[in-house]
């Protein structure tokens, strides 16, 4: 078995996933959204799910909410509810993609009251993140624009600058707020932050506690995002990780399924980049829906699948590869990077994870628990809650 030194180990230990509590909700396509027995019913029930896979796990502290999915009458009171369970309330999600009124934009909206009503939506998360302790304000905008010629591309531009200025200077204390961004959808012709250089441009003009939020789906295919990632980190601008992954566009499927290797390319610069050092403001998100899988189990499936690409990362003996680079032995560094890649860390993983007090196995000790029945046979009646619910 391959031995990880104590220093990998300790640094895995400080690693912290947050689960998406949309996750643990039912989820779709356009064409079929499938229910799934002992599927959550309130917010409560979605964060006892999500505290499922910290239990088991161990890597997955925080849970971020969405809003208005993820509405409640105290936030407060839910944060000492999430705290019970032994997790806490993550990123706070802003939601202006489901309101008629935002049909043609929200922040970049041309009519002011319709610009401002999105704003006060920001101003309303905020205040949930003072209740909540929360420390991320995060802005997916659906805005953009389908036929050419629909808006004027500049003008959106400076709407949205304008708006974000409101809402940043709406945060205080350590609070911050992350721009993601995304090539296409739900708009086919032009995004109004379609790519890390627009939200680079945005959060850069906002201040020092504004960041780039990246999600792996969101990109043309065959971008290379480790190149990406290098690039934020060394301008001290990514904030934060939406993974998942994709084989198409914004699939939203486990992360680690559909590419292994470039998720392992990917952690390997954030460790390059200091992401993983103290003090690094970068946070590790999952963005993930589970159609047809049983969202639990997915999860933690997710959640080892990054904890097992990060080990690999660490592994890559970086002197060796800088003194290869150097002299300019292309093979001989490209192989520096695969003998980690190629290395089985799975045994070291599940005895750390017994060292810890965890399962070994987290997904059998899942099915093992019996969890699933008790959810399904209790959570009956109600609404359950899906993707917009
Ligand atoms: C947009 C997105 C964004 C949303 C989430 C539900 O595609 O990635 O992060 O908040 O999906
Ligand atoms: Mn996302
Ligand atoms: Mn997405």
């Amino acid at each position: 078995m391959t031995e990880i030194s104590t220093t990998i180990l300790d640094t895995l230990a400080t690693q912290a996933i947050e689960l998406p509590s949309w996750a643990f909700g039912n989820a779709g396509t356009r064409f079929k959204v499938f229910s799934s027995p002992g599927t959550p019913r309130t917010v409560r029930e979605k964060l006892a799910d999500a505290a499922q896979v910290n239990r088991l796990t161990g890597l997955a502290p925080t849970v971020a909410l969405h809003i208005p999915w993820d509405l409640v009458d105290d936030y407060a009171e839910l944060a000492s509810y999430a705290g019970d369970l032994g997790v806490g309330l993550g990123t706070i999600n802003s939601n202006t993609f489901q309101d008629d009124e935002y049909k043609l934009g929200s922040l970049t909206h041309t009519d002011p009251r319709i610009r401002q009503k999105a704003i006060d939506h920001h101003f309303a998360c905020i205040d949930v993140m003072d209740a909540t302790g929360s420390q991320d304000l995060k802005i997916w905008l659906p805005d953009g624009t389908n036929y050419p010629g629909q808006g004027d591309i500049r003008g959106r531009q400076d709407r949205l600058a304008d708006s974000l200025s409101k809402i940043y200077a709406r945060l205080s204390g350590e609070q911050r707020l992350v721009l993601e961004y995304k090539i296409f959808e739900p708009h086919f012709y032009t995004m109004d932050v379609p790519d890390w250089g627009t939200s680079y441009a945005h959060v850069t003009a906002l201040g020092e506690r504004a960041f780039v939020c990246l999600d792996t789906g969101h990109h043309a295919p065959s971008t290379n995002i480790e190149f990406i990632v290098a690039q934020l980190l060394r301008l001290g601008r990514l904030g934060s990780f939406d993974f998942n992954s994709r084989f198409y566009a914004d699939d939203d499927l486990i992360v680690g399924a559909a590419d292994p290797f470039q998720l392992f390319r990917i952690l390997f610069e954030v460790v390059r980049g200091g992401g993983l050092d103290d003090g690094s403001p970068v946070r590790f998100m999952l963005d993930q829906c589970h159609n047809i899988e049983d969202k639990i189990p997915g999860q933690i499936r997710s959640v080892l699948n990054v904890q097992e690409m990060t080990a690999r990362a660490l592994l890559v003996d970086r002197e060796a590869l800088t003194a290869a680079q150097d002299a300019g032995d292309v093979l001989g560094a490209n192989a520096i990077l695969m003998d980690a890649f190629y290395t089985d860390v799975r045994p070291a993983l599940a005895q750390w994870r017994e060292s810890r007090g965890l399962p070994t196995d987290p997904l059998a000790a899942y099915a093992d628990s019996g969890y699933g029945k008790q959810i399904a046979d209790e959570r009956v009646g109600g609404t359950q809650a899906g993707w917009g619910a």
